[in-house]
């Protein structure tokens, strides 16, 4: 695709929109950037290079000039400008579209609502445990685009991938698609579930019979997207075994009519919990399907160790586990941990809501917790839909929370943070929210300590 002289316009300037408008500068597109933040910040590398900047509300005389607008998936699509520029017909790609038309490796990318993250870093640490060279970026904070500058181009792109990135996708096209899940997320941004999963379902609509879409053969919310595949399917299930496919039972086995099968011992597998059984499964098709020898991706199951504020260890004290779940930003990431603890615990939730419903948590708080504290902007609502089910308990601030669930734990007991919500009301983000926890923790340890000495 020929860029040079092209007007092309960058909305929104942060890790994505800077990597888009670098490489567009690079090849000689006439580049302007708008973002709404009116006090950003815009280095002179760009400035200097000719890239005009707007900040501001994105003005409709700007935007409709461009013969292509390239969006970060902060940006959504229902700006009146925005609007303007699509009934005119210029096209509006996402980055990953952009870096899509000029990546020549094949290309793996995994989405879902829970576990791209860990699936996507685990797949990353399989193809390099068996000596293969991998670019692994794209949703999970290194932009898609940066792969196209590698030269000789890596053996595999591997690419964790979100609904908004999808939202405005053209010719993308995985050779391997995985679809780990959909679960209420993002209500903010989509005005039905409905929506969002014909947002996540963009993964797999310009795939051929050529190219493979590894699928949760157990969730009832990818059926209809797998009722309209062309990609040939390899589904994943942890109830049966399919045909061809991944199933588990107890090992980690693939299976593919005219492919020798494939059996992966999780005894000493570094994740722990229900859900990474299934992050596992479909890393493992994946690696199986791109001929990963199975020793490399026996080894790699168990040294891979996981990734921060998923499930992460945060330390035990007087008896009580502590888990620092941070990363659990919405109900169905906090039902899966919920189900991935042994024994009781005491679950520390809420944050900014995200507007769908808590329903979900009422079984595994019912059977699992012995209270929940909670926190943030979303604690009125939670605790208006979950008070007739579990104790609850309202904290003003995460060490006020942590203090309360130490109080209310047994010896034996965990206290899991794993909010249902996101973190902006009270953090700069979840990584934020999960290093706090952490402090706080080490906080409470270093006083027992004095007391027992
Ligand atoms: N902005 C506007 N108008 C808007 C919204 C934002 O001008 O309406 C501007 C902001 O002022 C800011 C810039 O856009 O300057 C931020 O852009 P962005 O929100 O797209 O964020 P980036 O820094 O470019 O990061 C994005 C992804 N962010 C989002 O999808 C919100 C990152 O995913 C991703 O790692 C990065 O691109 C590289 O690909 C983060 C995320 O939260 C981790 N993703 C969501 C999730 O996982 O749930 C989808």
């Amino acid at each position: 695709m020929e860029l040079s002289g092209k007007k092309i316009l960058v909305a929104g300037f942060g890790r994505s929109g800077r990597a888009a408008a670098e490489f567009l500068l690079e090849r000689g597109a006439r580049v302007t950037m708008c973002d709404n933040n009116e006090r950003l910040q815009v280095p002179r590398e760009f400035t200097s290079r000719g890239m005009r900047v707007e900040l501001g509300e994105f003005s409709i005389a700007t935007v409709t000039a461009q013969d292509m607008i390239v969006l970060s998936p902060g940006v959504p699509l229902m700006s009146r400008a925005l609007i303007e520029a699509q009934a005119r017909g210029i096209p509006v790609i996402s980055e990953i579209e952009l870096a899509f038309r000029h990546i020549s490796a094949p290309l793996i990318a995994v989405t879902g609502t829970n576990g791209k993250t860990t699936t996507t870093s685990l797949l990353g640490h399989l193809f390099e445990g068996a000596g293969l060279r991998v670019f692994v970026g794209g949703n999970i904070g290194i932009p898609l685009i940066n792969a196209v500058a590698l030269d000789p181009q890596p053996d595999y792109v591997i690419a964790e991938i979100s609904s908004f990135q999808l939202e405005t996708i053209d010719t993308f096209r995985p050779h391997i698609s995985v679809l780990l899940n959909i679960t209420d997320d993002h209500l903010d941004r989509y005005a039905s579930f409905e929506q969002y999963r014909q947002a996540k379902a963009a993964i797999c609509q310009n795939q051929t019979d050529k190219d493979f879409l590894i699928a949760n053969l157990d969730d009832p919310a990818l059926q209809p997207i797998l009722a309209d595949a062309r990609a040939t399917v390899f589904g994943f299930s942890r109830r049966t075994a399919p045909e061809r496919g991944a199933f588990d039972d107890g090992h980690l086995r693939c299976v593919c009519p005219g492919r020798p099968s494939l059996s992966i011992s999780t005894e000493k597998a570094g994740l722990i919990g229900s859900h990474n059984r299934e992050n596992m499964l479909a890393a493992v098709a994946a690696a199986y399907l791109c001929d990963v020898p199975a020793l490399a991706i026996q080894k790699a199951i168990e040294n891979f160790r996981g990734l921060p504020h998923r499930m992460e260890p945060a330390g035990e004290i007087n008896g009580i586990t502590y888990i620092n779940d941070s990363k659990g930003t919405n109900v169905g990431a906090c039902c899966s941990s919920l189900a991935g603890v042994n024994g009781r615990l005491v679950l520390i939730a809420g944050g900014l809501d995200k507007g769908g419903s808590y329903a979900p948590l009422i079984e595994p708080l019912r059977t699992k917790a012995r209270a929940l504290v909670l926190i943030g902007e979303a604690a009125g609502r939670m605790q208006a839909e979950l008070h007739a089910h579990v104790a609850i308990v309202r904290a003003a601030s995460l060490e006020e929370a942590v203090s309360a669930a130490t109080r209310l734990a047994h010896p034996g007991d965990s206290v899991l943070l794993s909010p249902a919500c996101a973190s902006f009301d009270m953090f700069d983000n979840y990584e934020h929210r999960g290093e706090c926890f952490k402090t706080i923790v080490k906080k409470i340890q270093r006083t027992a300590d004095s007391h027992a000495s």
